[in-house]
């Protein structure tokens, strides 16, 4: 008999000062595999309690506020070195990782470990953090006004934690990091191990009553591409001489000819930051391995990141190499840390007006108008579409690619309200993957928007996790690929530079900016060009 008990966890312990050293992050960049730095052990504070406790009642709320959440900010600050931090509870774990850090934000991954003997429900963890969250993946941020952060199970696919195994969420911190978390609370319901698992909902999005749900979505796609769209032949040579302006036909890219023409390409990083490798040598080198496009994303906020004195030379100069090799170009407007397009539509509207001008003749521009709208509504992201599209279409017909909330991932919810009348033509939208991260939960969205007909097109993707770091996870790469070649959808892959990170293509011991070789590509680099065949 199955017997639901409810179950509240506290841990209230300080996790400062924990002393120990893990091995710096370093990537893949020399054809190695990532590895984890090794678990470090938690110095307990006398005072605190030394395990949580599974008490028989209902959950109660135990709040992180007031006197508590102040002395949380008095932690330690973070001592620049350490990256990752685990508590041991009774009958769980917590492990805190830092994936990635740069000035004004950081990455960050929490894995939950049931080590008890019956299975967690409906998980919920409480923690104070002094840098605070600006956007969280595969969990949902339910609060954030007691000093702390509540972070609850998504509904549907990761509510359960079995026994021995592990969920995790990610999520971007809003400053610099500036130590690990000074509390802890996980509250859920123990069920007994070999209960009916939760029932799992399947719909990517709920805003659509008359949506058809497919029950086995994750195992079987069963979603396919229509019978009378033709794949266009990519051969090497001149692809926009052959195939021409390319277009949006119901839920496909198609070339001139109006069959499906798939666009393979390579993302810069930042032209900020690694504006040397915007070249044609560069881009060369990867055509020759079959890529047909380039993508040149264009950090938005201004000073460091946003300057358009020069980088509108670096887009001038990438367009260029693009068109005299036959490569389509994409001009990213990349808004990221700005998470909101709307508070960018000024300087989007005069950069846009811009490059429509200059390359709306020019068959092989594409134009995004932004990158990852995250931690803001897709109403915010129409409103600015509606504002951005008229200038482009002012000057051309090119496609025009339009962000998804969540970093580009709810193309599901574009599906169900997209854009209409004149704001539609030619213009489709992004969905963005991190294959480590990014699984069936968010493959199942793009099932779904390409079953509304929805014309996808994945302007970014890496085979590490959403930091741009971390292991490689090439069997969710091989699916995602899979899964595209299958719908005849688009991919450009992050990012072509040798920066210390596991998705840049070039290792980070190489210094050419051109005329790579294959030993000059990272295991994500290598990966990637044996998908463009
Ligand atoms: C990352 C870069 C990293 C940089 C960081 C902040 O790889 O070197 O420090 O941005 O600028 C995205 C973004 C993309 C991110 C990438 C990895 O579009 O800009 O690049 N990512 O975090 N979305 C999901 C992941």
């Amino acid at each position: 008999m199955k017997k639901h008990i409810s179950i509240l966890l506290v841990v209230a312990l300080l996790l400062v000062g924990c002393g120990q050293q893990s091995e710096a992050l370093s990537g893949g960049q020399n054809g190695g595999t990532y590895k984890l730095p090794e678990p470090i052990t938690v110095v307990e504070d006398e005072d605190t309690p030394k395990s949580a406790t599974f008490e028989e009642k209902k959950p109660e709320t135990v709040s992180l506020g007031g006197d508590e959440a102040a002395e949380s900010k008095k932690a330690e600050p973070w001592d620049g070195k350490t990256k990752e931090n685990t508590f041991k509870g009774d009958g769980f774990d917590i492990t805190f990782q830092l994936q990635n850090t740069w000035e004004g934000g950081f990455t960050a991954n929490v894995v939950i470990k049931n080590t008890g003997t019956k299975k967690i429900r409906n998980w919920e963890v409480e923690f104070s953090l002094p840098s605070g969250i600006m956007s969280l993946w595969n969990a949902q941020l339910t609060g954030t006004d007691t000093g702390g952060y509540t972070v609850k199970s998504s509904e549907d696919w990761n509510r359960d934690i079995e026994v021995g195994k592990t969920v995790e969420f990610g999520f971007n911190g809003q400053k610099n990091f500036d130590g690990f978390p000074a509390k802890y609370k996980l509250s859920g319901e123990l069920v007994d191990a070999d209960a009916t698992p939760a029932p799992a909902t399947q719909a990517p999005n709920q805003n659509d009553p008359n949506a058809t749900q497919d029950p086995n979505a994750s195992e079987d796609p069963e979603v396919d591409a229509d019978d009378d769209i033709e794949d266009a032949e990519i051969t090497s040579g001149n692809q926009f001489k052959k195939h021409g302006r390319l277009k949006v036909k119901g839920r496909y890219i198609v070339d001139e000819s109006g069959k499906a023409f798939k666009l393979k390409g390579v993302s810069t990083h930042g032209i900020a930051w690694f504006p040397q490798y915007v070249n044609k040598s560069a881009f060369k080198s990867f055509k020759k391995w079959g890529a047909n496009a380039v993508r040149l994303a264009c950090y938005t906020s201004q000073g460091e990141q946003y300057n358009p004195s020069k980088d509108w030379k670096t887009i001038d100069k990438g367009v260029k190499a693009a068109t005299e090799l036959g490569m389509y170009a994409i001009i990213d407007w990349h808004i990221l840390q700005e998470n909101n397009p709307t508070m960018t539509t000024a300087r989007a509207k005069k950069f846009f007006k811009h490059f429509a001008k200059k390359y709306g003749k020019t068959k092989n521009v594409i134009f995004e108008i932004c990158n990852e709208p995250n931690g803001c509504d897709w109403k915010d992201v129409k409103k600015y579409a509606k504002k951005i599209i008229p200038i482009i279409r002012k000057y051309t017909n090119n496609i025009i690619v339009c962000g998804t909330p969540t970093w580009s991932q709810d193309v599901d919810t574009a599906a169900n309200d997209r854009l209409t009348g004149k704001y539609t033509k030619n213009v489709c939208y992004t969905i963005h993957f991190y294959a480590a991260t990014h699984k069936d939960n968010i493959r199942d969205k793009v099932k779904y928007a390409f079953k509304k007909k929805l014309p996808i097109l994945c302007t970014e993707f890496s085979i590490c996790d959403a930091s741009g770091n971390g292991a490689l996870d090439k069997s969710s790469a091989n699916t995602w690929i899979k899964l595209f070649k299958k719908l005849k959808i688009g991919f450009f892959t992050w990012s072509l530079c040798n920066k210390a990170e596991s998705s840049a293509l070039i290792k980070s011991s190489c210094n050419k900016t051109g005329g790579f070789k294959k030993s000059d590509l990272t295991s994500a680099g290598k990966w990637f060009i044996s998908k463009l065949k």
